[in-house]
């Protein structure tokens, strides 16, 4: 008999925030290869704008020798290309820090697997012409809002010059193989794959190349590290921190649960996932499927040899091709950032409950 004890496949995301709307992707939908583009995880800070393609443009000006406003369907002419990747909030795992920090209360669900196409940031770069003092790109997104009282602050970060020219940081105009929707940033976003979704700036509407280093709310003031063991006070965030999340138990034959979950990290690739069931005394290796790919996603599987009846607390551990480990338990800090402690969910040999 093959039973399944997966918890209930549900067809909507998770609200978080009704305004401005957050929502979670259900973690089943993890399970497919690509997440469901109605399920893709949605992370806004302020009220999404409303933009019309007819009357946009991608502005690229500041540190360049011709200032250029590009069309829509222009850009469309670029060479492009299809990135699958993990898309992960730095906020994700939030609520399971002790205390729960301030900002949006996410649970694991802030991830999810898709495929963008676009053309390269770059390509748009050399149009204009990066002129030689040229240190970083500012992108610049159509929405803002209050983030404390009288305080006006659109969305604006920049990256470092060499992470804008890389050949993967992408201007992306469809994802999942479907033109963008307005939630995930229509008519055009940034992608940067491997870096928390924070630096995938959607509603693009202007790019800026700068002599200087930038520095804004959502560069600085947010999205840092602050009071975390062993981080440097004030270190920016950046790469998405290795993590694993468990999403399936099966029976497979009597006695016999196969367990299976995903594993991804923002830099290298993952190169093992542990599991545990006693609460980390001991560790056993999981099975991978296939290698990872770049910016991609591990999916592993562990087939357990389960005691009938009793329950247990079974956790995931992963390990990336650079040595970064989950650490056991979650690491605070004040923003409540790249939290990649344990996932755990309770199993027992006759079925499994979600957390
Ligand atoms: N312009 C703009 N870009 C943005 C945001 C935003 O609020 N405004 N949120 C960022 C954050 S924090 C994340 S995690 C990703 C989420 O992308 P998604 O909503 O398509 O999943 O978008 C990023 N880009
Ligand atoms: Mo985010």
């Amino acid at each position: 008999m093959n039973r399944k004890h997966s918890s209930v496949f549900s067809h909507e995301l998770v609200t978080v925030s009704d305004r401005p709307y957050n929502a979670e992707t259900p973690l089943p939908a993890l399970l497919k290869e690509i997440t469901p583009s109605e399920l893709v995880y949605v992370r806004n800070h302020f009220e999404v704008p409303e933009l019309e393609v007819s009357e946009w443009t991608l502005k690229v000006t500041g540190s360049v020798r011709e200032p250029r406003s590009i069309s829509h369907s222009d850009l469309r002419t670029l060479p492009s290309k299809t990135l699958r990747m993990t898309l992960e909030c730095a906020g994700n795992g939030r609520r399971a820090m002790d205390p729960v920090p301030a900002g949006t209360p996410w649970g694991y669900g802030a991830v999810s697997i898709v495929e963008f196409t676009g053309t390269p940031v770059s390509n748009v770069l050399e149009l204009a012409g990066i002129s030689d003092e040229a240190v970083e790109a500012v992108f610049h997104g159509a929405d803002r809002g209050e983030v404390a009282p009288g305080r006006m602050e659109p969305y604006v970060r920049s990256l470092p010059l060499e992470v804008a020219l890389s050949p993967d940081t992408i201007l992306a105009w469809e994802m999942n193989g479907e033109p963008l929707t307005t939630d995930h940033g229509f008519p055009l976003r940034m992608v940067v794959p491997g870096w928390y979704g924070m630096a995938s700036v959607k509603w693009l509407e202007q790019i800026v190349v700068s002599k200087d280093i930038f520095g804004g709310f959502f560069q600085d003031e947010h999205y840092v590290y602050s009071e975390e063991d062993g981080t440097p006070e004030g270190e920016l965030v950046r790469h998405i921190r290795v993590r694993s999340l468990i999403l399936d138990a099966t029976d497979v034959e009597e006695g016999k649960l196969r367990i299976v979950g995903i594993a991804w990290t923002g830099e290298g690739t993952v190169s093992t996932v542990e599991v545990s069931w006693d609460g980390g005394a001991e560790w056993h290796r999981a099975e991978l499927d296939r290698s990872s790919s770049p910016f991609g996603l591990q999916r592993w599987r562990f087939l357990w040899a389960a005691e009938g009846g009793a329950e247990y607390e079974f956790v995931s551990r992963a390990t990336d091709s650079l040595g970064n480990v989950q650490p056991i338990t979650d690491r605070w800090n004040r923003g409540g950032y790249g939290n990649n402690g344990l996932h755990a969910l309770q199993v027992t040999a006759s079925g499994l409950d979600g957390e």
